[in-house]
C-alpha cells in the first residue's frame, strides 16, 4: 500500500518575511522581552536603569545594550548582541577598577552576550581609596561582584532571549586575570571555562614586591634613566636573543637565559656614565629579579626574569623606572587605603613585615593564592591561562609558579593536563603590546574545549599593526614549557618557520 504523501503547509512569503523580522530584528527576540522593554524592570535583583539598541559598526555588531544596578552600589553593562551564540563571556577589569570597561568586541562579534562590571565602586583604576571606610566596596572588589553580576546577567538574558544561556565564560587581564582565578577558586561551578591573562592573583606578594623595588629606587643613586635601562636590555638581548635560532629582538628560548646584570657594574660601583650600572643600580635590578617574601614565606612574589625587552615602550618606562610609575602608584594606594588604612601614609616608609593582621586582611580580601580547584575540576571547568614573557607589572615567574602549584594539588601533570592550558608569550608586555605576538584567540579555543571536548593544543599568535588592523607577523603560541624555534629557513614572519621546542 503506497503510503499517503504528507502536505505540508506552504509557507507564505507574509509569513516568511515574519520570520525574517522576528530573526534579524533586535526589537522583536523570537520569544522574550524586547530591548526597549527591559528598561525599569528589576532582573535577577538587579534594576535596569537603561537599554539602548547600539547599531552595528564596522568593529561590532548591532545590540541591545542594558545598564543595570545591583543596589546600592554595583553597576554593570549587558551587551545583548541580535545574532546571539546562547553564550555569555564576562570581562574582567584592571587595576583597582572603578569604571565599566567597554564592550569585548572579538566576543561581541563571535555572537556572545557580554558583560562587565564596575565592580562596587566609582573611581581611578590606581586609587584604592574606597576600601578604606567602604567595606561592602572592599569586598565587592575582592570576591563579590563577579558573582552578583552573573546572577543578574542569567536571568536578563532569558528574559531578553526567552532562552537560557548554554555556556558560560570568564576572560580578564591583570586584576581581570585576578578576577578570573578568584572565580575558578571561590564559585567553582559559576563558568564552564575561564581564560586567565597575567593574573594578579597574589595580592600582598605583588604590593610588596613593588614597595621592596619602589624603595631600591628611591634609595640614593638608585633612579635609572631610561638609557641606563637601555643598556641593561641590550645586554640580555646580546646574551640570549639567539638561544632560540633567529636574533629577533626577542628572547623566547627564556629558561636558557642566564644573564648576570653584574657584568654591568661601574669600576668601583659608583655611577660613572649611561653604559654601566652602580650598586644602588644593580640593587634595583636584584630587587626586582629575586624573590620577595613577607610574613615568614607567607606571601611570595617569585620576582620577575630579565627579558631583553625592559626599554620597550610600555614595559620599565610605564611599570618600573617612569616616575611616578604605575608600580609605585599602586604600591601607595594600598599602603594607604589597606595597610597602613591612613590617607597621609608615606608607603616608601611602610614596613611590610610591621603589621602581619593587615596582610592577612588584604590576602583574604583579594588574593587567588589557594591551588586546590578540584571543586572546579569536578564542575567540568576548562582554564587557559596566559603570560606575556616581558610584563614589567606582573611576574611571568609568580604565575608559573602558582600553576606548578595548582598541577601538584590535582595530583599531576596527567590531571591538570585534562583541564588546563598554559602559554607564555616572549615579548609580550602586560596584557599587550611590546615587540612580541601578542594577540591570540584564546577565547574560541576555550569555546572548543568546552563544547566540543577539543583541547587546545600549540596555538598561533599574531603581532598586529595598531591602525591598520594588519598582521606583522606570527609566532607559534607554544604549550608552556614550549617556546617558538626558528627552523633556521623559511620567513622569519611566518609561525610556520617556528617550531614549539622544549627548554
Ligand atoms: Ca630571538
Amino acid at each position: 500500500m503506497k503510503p499517503t504523501p504528507v502536505a505540508w503547509p506552504a509557507l507564505s512569503c507574509r509569513t516568511a518575511f515574519a520570520l525574517g523580522i522576528l530573526v534579524f530584528s533586535s526589537a522583536a527576540p523570537a520569544s522574550g522581552t524586547d530591548c526597549a522593554s527591559l528598561a525599569g524592570q528589576t532582573i535577577g535583583g538587579a534594576s535596569i536603569v537603561g537599554t539602548a539598541v547600539i547599531a552595528a559598526t564596522a568593529t561590532a555588531p548591532e545590540y541591545c545594550r542594558v545598564r543595570g544596578l545591583i543596589s546600592p552600589q554595583l553597576n554593570f553593562e549587558l551587551r545583548l548582541p541580535v545574532a546571539w551564540n546562547h553564550k555569555l563571556h564576562y570581562g574582567g577589569g584592571g587595576g583597582y577598577n572603578g569604571a565599566i570597561p567597554g564592550p569585548n568586541l572579538p566576543a561581541l562579534r563571535q555572537g556572545y552576550a557580554q558583560v562587565s562590571s564596575d565592580s562596587g565602586h566609582q573611581g581611578s583604576a590606581l586609587d584604592a581609596s574606597f576600601a578604606l571606610d567602604d567595606p561592602v566596596a572592599a569586598q565587592l572588589f575582592g570576591s563579590g561582584s563577579v558573582p552578583m553580576v552573573m546572577g543578574a546577567a542569567r536571568e536578563i538574558v532569558r528574559e531578553h532571549y526567552g532562552r537560557k544561556i548554554r555556556k558560560a565564560y570568564f576572560e580578564g587581564c591583570s586584576n581581570g586575570g585576578r578576577e578570573a582565578l578568584v572565580a575558578a577558586q571561590r564559585d567553582p561551578t559559576l563558568f564552564d571555562g575561564i581564560i586567565a591573562r597575567a593574573p594578579a592573583y597574589n595580592w600582598v606578594g605583588i604590593m610588596g614586591a613593588f614597595n621592596r623595588t619602589a624603595k631600591a629606587l628611591a634609595a640614593p643613586g638608585g633612579a635609572m634613566s631610561p638609557a641606563k635601562v637601555k643598556a641593561l636590555a641590550d645586554a640580555v638581548l646580546a646574551a640570549c636573543d639567539a638561544g632560540d635560532g633567529i636574533a629577533d629582538g626577542v628572547v623566547s628560548n627564556a629558561a636558557a637565559c642566564s644573564f648576570d646584570p653584574a657584568t654591568l657594574r661601574c669600576p668601583g660601583g659608583a655611577d660613572t656614565g649611561d653604559t654601566c650600572l652602580s650598586d644602588a643600580q644593580l640593587a634595583v635590578v636584584d630587587s626586582w629579579t629575586s624573590p620577595a617574601t613577607f610574613a615568614g614565606g607567607t606571601y611570595r612574589n617569585a620576582g620577575w626574569p630579565l627579558s631583553g625587552n625592559e626599554a620597550a615602550p610600555g614595559a620599565w618606562d610605564a611599570w618600573v623606572t617612569g616616575t611616578p610609575s604605575l608600580q609605585f602608584l599602586f604600591q601607595d594606594t594600598t599602603v594607604k587605603n589597606y595597610l597602613a588604612r591612613d590617607p597621609a601614609a608615606n608607603s616608601l616608609a611602610y614596613d611590610f613585615e610591621s603589621d602581619p593582621g593587615a596582610l592577612f586582611a588584604l590576602e583574604a580580601l583579594n588574593s587567588a593564592t589557594n591551588p586546590d580547584l578540584t571543586p572546579f575540576v569536578g564542575a567540568g571547568g576548562k582554564l587557559i591561562v596566559w603570560h606575556g614573557g616581558n610584563d614589567s607589572a606582573l611576574s611571568v615567574r609568580a604565575t608559573t609558579e602558582y600553576l606548578a602549584q595548582v598541577t601538584a594539588a590535582v595530583g599531576g601533570a596527567a590531571n591538570a593536563d585534562q583541564f588546563l592550558r598554559y602559554y607564555v608569550a616572549p615579548g609580550v608586555n602586560h596584557c599587550a603590546g611590546g615587540p612580541g605576538a601578542d594577540t591570540a584567540d584564546l577565547l574560541t579555543a576555550l569555546d572548543r574545549w568546552v563544547t566540543r571536548g577539543r583541547a587546545p593544543g600549540n596555538l598561533t599568535a599574531s603581532k598586529i599593526e595598531a591602525g591598520t588592523g594588519a598582521t606583522v607577523f606570527q609566532r607559534p603560541l607554544c604549550v608552556y614549557p614550549g617556546f617558538p624555534q626558528y627552523k633556521g629557513r623559511g620567513d622569519p614572519a611566518l609561525a610556520s618557520s617556528y617550531r614549539c621546542a622544549t627548554p
